[in-house]
């Protein structure tokens, strides 16, 4: 048997577990990661586009934001399309911030290379982690190594970034966590394409066919998403079926503007609220998607998971220098208060703007109320750009 020590178990290498570990290197506490797969499946993954600037801001501090500086599209805004009425929403103008079009697939590619050329363990392809003793001061972690030796990984803290169906929150006894969850009926179809993007920034629609999205990774590669039924396949889709939907759904104005062709990728997420409270049992602290899951539609994710990070590497950091736990208690209800903001958020744009089965007469005019008023309403407008651009950090 192999042992080893460290500061921080990390499970998941994901942005959390990585940002995590670049955090705490520059803070100078050591860390291990565990990742189930491999680094070619975790750089292939294709996910989030928009950063909000406080995650840009994060990067930067952390040392790994040359090449997002360099390739991301910062925007001032997006639009809100209902029913072949436009509505801006002029994120600069309300909030005097950007956001940026940076893929999540870069700002992973970014961290893996920062974390490899600063020496950081990574044990890649482990799908067999355990995690033992959490709620003890030594907490560890046993896996199998790739030489298929069994490896006890001594922790004085593990933090749970393997998203949402991992192992850490798993580890945390039934009774001590309470979980709120709203499962949406319909998920989205993406697909990446190697043509410019429709517009200039992202134009969110609802049309009575349902949801489309006009987004973006560069100035020649584009990302669109259309809502599809609860259990469709990516075999239920042809490439034409999705150019057809989102053209129809973008409407005769935007609609015969897309530059249509072959998919780079095609996938399709399901859209779930979630939380799990608290976000800490003993020596185990979960950040990102592993607590919280939101919808897609207000690119949130990445960011939510980004901000979680940033206050468990603070926490880590006081924990260290004064070594109490004290620095450790506030982290789950802080974090969840911001988490919860943004799950309202999250819900808020998905409710109006998505078509969904059981809505009745009423609740549609209800969604057109909503853009309605949106749409007369600086105070409404600028609510959502405030949330848009991101909450304080
Ligand atoms: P991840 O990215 O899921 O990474 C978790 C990692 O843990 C590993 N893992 C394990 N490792 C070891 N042992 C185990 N037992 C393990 N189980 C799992 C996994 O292999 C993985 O590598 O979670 P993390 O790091 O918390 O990051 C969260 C984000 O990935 C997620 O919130 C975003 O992608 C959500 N999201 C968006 N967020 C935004 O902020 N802006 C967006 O524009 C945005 N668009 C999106 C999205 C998510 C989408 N999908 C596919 C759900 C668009 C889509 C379509
Ligand atoms: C994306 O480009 O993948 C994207 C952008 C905005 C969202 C969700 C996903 O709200």
């Amino acid at each position: 048997m192999v042992e080893l020590n460290t500061t921080v178990a990390i499970i998941g290498a994901g942005p959390s577990g990585l940002l995590l570990s670049q955090l705490l290197a520059n803070a100078g506490i050591d860390s291990v990661i565990i990742e189930r797969s491999s680094k070619n499946h975790v750089l292939g993954r294709i996910r989030a586009g928009v950063l909000e600037w406080g995650t840009v801001e994060t990067l930067k501090d952390a040392g790994v934001s040359e090449r997002c500086f360099a390739e991301g599209l910062p925007h001032d805004g997006f639009d809100l399309f209902f029913n072949g009425e436009r509505h801006r929403v002029d994120v600069s103008h309300y909030t005097g911030k950007q956001v940026m079009v940076y893929g999540q697939t870069e700002m992973t590619k970014d961290l893996i290379e920062q974390r490899e050329a600063e020496e950081q363990s990574i044990f890649w392809s482990t799908p067999d982690a355990q995690l033992l003793d959490v709620d003890g001061n030594n907490p560890k972690v046993s896996f199998t190594n790739v030489d298929g030796k069994p490896v006890t990984l001594n922790a004085k803290i593990i933090a749970g970034c393997d998203g949402f169906r991992g192992i850490s929150r798993q580890a945390i006894p039934q009774e001590k966590l309470r979980e709120f969850e709203r499962v949406y009926p319909f998920g989205w179809l993406g697909v990446l394409v190697d043509k410019p993007p429709l517009h200039h920034e992202l134009i969110y629609a609802n049309h009575q066919e349902g949801f489309a999205l006009a987004s973006m990774r560069s100035n020649t590669r584009s990302r669109y998403y259309v809502q599809c039924d609860n259990g469709d396949i990516v075999d239920d889709w042809t490439i034409d079926q999705f150019w057809s939907a989102l053209i129809t759904r973008l409407g005769p104005e935007l609609g015969p503007k897309v530059q249509t062709g072959d998919p780079l990728e095609m996938s399709i997420a399901p859209l779930r609220s979630y939380v799990a409270e608290p976000m800490r049992y003993g020596r185990l602290f979960l950040a990102g998607d592993s607590a919280h899951i939101v919808p897609p539609t207000g690119a949130k994710g990445l960011n939510l998971a980004v901000a979680d990070v940033r206050r468990l590497a603070r926490a880590i950091e006081r924990w260290k220098l004064k070594g109490a736990d004290a620095a450790l208690e506030d982290y789950s209800k802080e974090a969840l208060n911001r988490v919860w903001k943004v799950e309202r958020f999250s819900w808020y744009l998905s409710t109006m703007l998505h078509q969904f089965p059981e809505h009745s007469a009423f609740e549609k005019r209800m969604q057109e109320a909503e853009f309605s008023y949106v749409k007369s309403s600086e105070a409404a407008t600028k609510s959502i750009a405030e949330n848009y651009v991101g909450l304080p950090f």
